[in-house]
């Protein structure tokens, strides 16, 4: 009897504004995919604890000033840093959940203006093409709800407004599978809500190839 192909995990990217949720949604997400017994692990970007992850860590918190192309740069091979393990977990039946990946690269330099968005999309060509992307809404009075802007670099709200319309452009791009929830929902009924429409993705790609992003 022929082996039986093995079947690969789901590469799954949470996005959205600041506070919208998504590192909760990552945790909880992750959490409870193990616990029905699907492997599942976690990448946050930026990573901040290699060394490139910690160059762009003084940058957000006004420690260190780089300039606007370069910061980019590096949040890119932040992400590629991780391509190797990353595919290895999938080839594994591992389902990686990140925690923002390319699109908030492309969206937070594209807000700062004077950059096409072609320019901003190329060093992340070819990354793994997340298998969906789930898009956490959340208008801005309920995110002030949430408590105040912190003191990184980014975070007020006329820049976050801006990244919110860059955000609109990359969901134009219909060859990408992106989902818009609301983030204005409890932390548990989104939960809910994320994890069927993960585990509905997990079973829809087991047996696909791996896509190839903005490729
Ligand atoms: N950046 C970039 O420029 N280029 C890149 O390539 C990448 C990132 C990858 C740091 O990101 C900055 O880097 C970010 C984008 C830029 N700049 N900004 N803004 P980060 O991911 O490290 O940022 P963060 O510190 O994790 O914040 P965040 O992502 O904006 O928050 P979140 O993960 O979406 O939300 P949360 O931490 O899960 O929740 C926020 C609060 O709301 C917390 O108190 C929760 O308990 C509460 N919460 C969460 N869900 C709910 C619900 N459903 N109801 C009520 N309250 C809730
Ligand atoms: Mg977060």
């Amino acid at each position: 009897r022929a082996a039986m192909a093995a079947r690969r995990g789901a590469l799954i990217a949470l996005e959205g504004v600041d506070r919208a949720g998504k590192s909760t949604q990552g945790r909880r997400l992750v959490e409870a995919l193990r616990e029905a017994g699907h492997p599942a692990d976690l990448l946050r970007f930026p990573d901040r604890t290699t060394e490139i992850g910690q160059l762009i860590s003084s940058y957000l918190g006004r420690e260190k000033n780089l300039e606007d192309h370069t910061i980019h740069l590096l949040f890119s091979a932040n992400r590629w840093e991780h391509v190797p393990m990353m595919k290895e977990k999938l080839q594994q039946g591992i389902t990686v959940v990140v925690d923002r990946y390319a699109f908030s690269g492309v969206a937070f330099t594209s807000a700062k203006g004077n950059f096409g968005l072609d320019w901003c999309k190329q060093p992340d060509v070819g990354l793994p093409k997340p298998d969906l992307i789930l898009f956490l809404q959340l208008n801005p009075e309920a995110a002030a709800e949430r408590g105040n802007f912190g003191q990184e670099r980014y975070e007020t709200s006329s820049f976050q407004e801006k990244v919110l319309q860059c955000f609109y452009c990359l969901m134009e791009d219909k060859s990408l599978n992106w989902k818009t929830v609301d983030a204005s929902k409890s932390i548990e009924d989104l939960h809910r809500e994320i994890k069927s429409i993960a585990k509905e993705t997990m079973q829809e790609v087991q047996n696909k190839p791996l896509g190839e992003l903005w490729k």
